[in-house]
């Protein structure tokens, strides 16, 4: 038993030894060691020595397996060692090569011409305020005097979700939920993407982006729609915009108009950019229905007030003279970093 001990000791030894990396390493430690190791298997034979016999040899089986652990640690530390200066080698870093340059990113047009818009109507005393793009129909529609069968509800037109929820098609069901708040007087503008079951084309996305406006207060007359959507316009396209203002209808509007402004490349004179007539359409407004107003617990015999829309992407694609909407959503960046 001695010498087979012995043999055991010396072939697990040189086992350790010959491992040259952790993973045979390991396994030599199993073999010897573990459940099924040659270590177990002859303590297990120890019964088969007369009883007198077996404290002594435990003894020696114990200081076997002392030394096998030690040289396994010691093994283990070296090749460590090892690997991790061969990680090292080859990690090395060459600092004489030149760095990579940092791509910094850029402000989609979007992003540009939404942050002047705001820009000029903070100045003019409004809160910017946004609210979900999954919407009820009754803040979508109901709430802004648009009936069960008015045909912007069809399914042609709008994103259910199901018969009362879906993807707002306006953000005026932000102005709705501030005006239910009743904290009046209200000046704000609600920019925000919005849904629509479009096809996309040069002009058209089944997503965009809008940004409407809504002042209540006692007093608010047509007269403050106009002053106020000029100053913007001339703002926006420089101080020599003119506008005008062409009767038009909404249902969450009376009277609603339509606001063209003179083309900013030409003055007025007709170019190809305005296809000849010197004016370009720009926005939507009217004055608040008073049944809008009503629904929402404003007293229209109190209280009177104005709202705008605007296409962001409109706007975006007129200010930067881009001739295709589809450029604003393809994420090329020989095209972005152009703004
Ligand atoms: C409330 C009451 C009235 C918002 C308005 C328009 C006119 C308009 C279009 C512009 C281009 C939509 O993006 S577009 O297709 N919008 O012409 N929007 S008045 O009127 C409101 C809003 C909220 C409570």
């Amino acid at each position: 038993m001695k010498e087979k001990l012995q043999k055991i000791k010396d072939e697990a030894i040189k086992k350790i030894e010959s491992s040259n990396d952790l993973g045979k390493l390991n396994e030599a430690r199993v073999a010897i060691l573990g459940k099924k190791g040659e270590l177990t298997a002859i303590s297990k034979s120890m019964k088969e020595l007369l009883p007198q016999d077996r404290p002594a040899f435990g003894q020696l089986i114990n200081e076997a397996r002392g030394e096998i652990e030690r040289k396994l640690e010691v093994a283990k530390a070296a090749l460590e060692a090892k690997e991790l200066e061969m990680r090292l080698k080859r990690e090395v870093i060459d600092v004489t090569l030149p760095a990579k340059r940092n791509k910094l990113g850029h402000r989609h047009p979007n992003t540009i011409a939404l942050e002047e818009v705001e820009r000029i109507f903070v100045g003019m005393g409004y809160e910017v305020v946004e609210g979900p793009e999954v919407e009820l129909d009754y803040y979508n529609f109901e709430a802004l005097n648009i009936p069960a069968n008015h045909p912007a509800k069809d399914e042609q037109d709008t994103f259910y979700i199901n018969d009362d929820i879906l993807l707002r098609t306006q953000t005026s069901p932000v102005q709705v939920r501030e005006m239910e708040k009743g904290k009046l007087p209200i000046r704000m503008i609600a920019p925000g993407r919005v849904f629509r079951s479009d096809e996309v084309d040069a002009t058209h996305s089944p997503s965009f982006h809008q940004i409407e406006g809504l002042v209540i207060d006692k007093r608010i007359t047509f007269a403050d729609l106009k002053g106020t959507l000029e100053e913007f316009v001339r703002e926006l396209f420089g101080k020599d915009t003119k506008v005008k203002f062409r009767p038009h209808h909404f249902p969450f509007t009376e009277p609603s108009a339509e606001v063209d402004m003179t083309c900013f490349k030409c003055g007025g004179s007709g170019c190809r950019f305005c296809k000849g007539s010197g004016w370009i359409e720009i926005l939507g407004c009217g004055m608040v229905h008073p049944r809008v107003l009503k629904m929402s617990g404003i007293d229209p015999e109190e209280y009177s007030g104005f709202a705008f829309g605007v296409g962001l992407e409109r706007i975006a694609l007129l200010k930067y003279e881009i001739d295709d909407m589809r450029l604003l959503y393809e994420n090329d960046d020989r095209f972005l970093k152009q703004f």
